[in-house]
């Protein structure tokens, strides 16, 4: 896409992060600008595959989009999904101060 020319790549991975929710987002106009419990679990199973390894396990994938709809509405917002992506990189921050401090020893 041609807005995306010149980003640095820190801009393309929140770009990327940004377009993948509205990719997923119902149809429906009822339910705009919201992903389904459906369409989440569609999109944590072929988006998530390496870094969550047990949405395979539909109950654990269940439990996960429970919590992530804070609103109860059946429906995953934008905050919502961003919750999500908060949760699956402060793993991915622990790790990297991991790997700095043992690069210091
Ligand atoms: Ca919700």
């Amino acid at each position: 896409m041609a807005e995306e020319e010149g980003l640095t790549e820190l801009e393309l991975a929140i770009y990327a992060l940004v377009s993948n929710f509205f990719k997923y987002v119902s149809k429906r106009s009822l339910v705009r600008n919201k992903i389904s419990k459906s369409n989440l679990r569609k999109m944590l199973q072929k988006e998530f595959p390496h870094m969550l390894t047990d949405t395979r396990n539909r109950k654990a994938a269940d439990k996960l989009i429970q919590n992530l709809d804070a609103n109860n509405d059946g429906l995953i917002s934008f905050e919502e999904y961003w919750t999500l992506i908060g949760g699956i990189t402060s793993p991915i921050a622990k790790l990297i101060r991991q790997q700095e401090q043992q690069n210091c020893d």
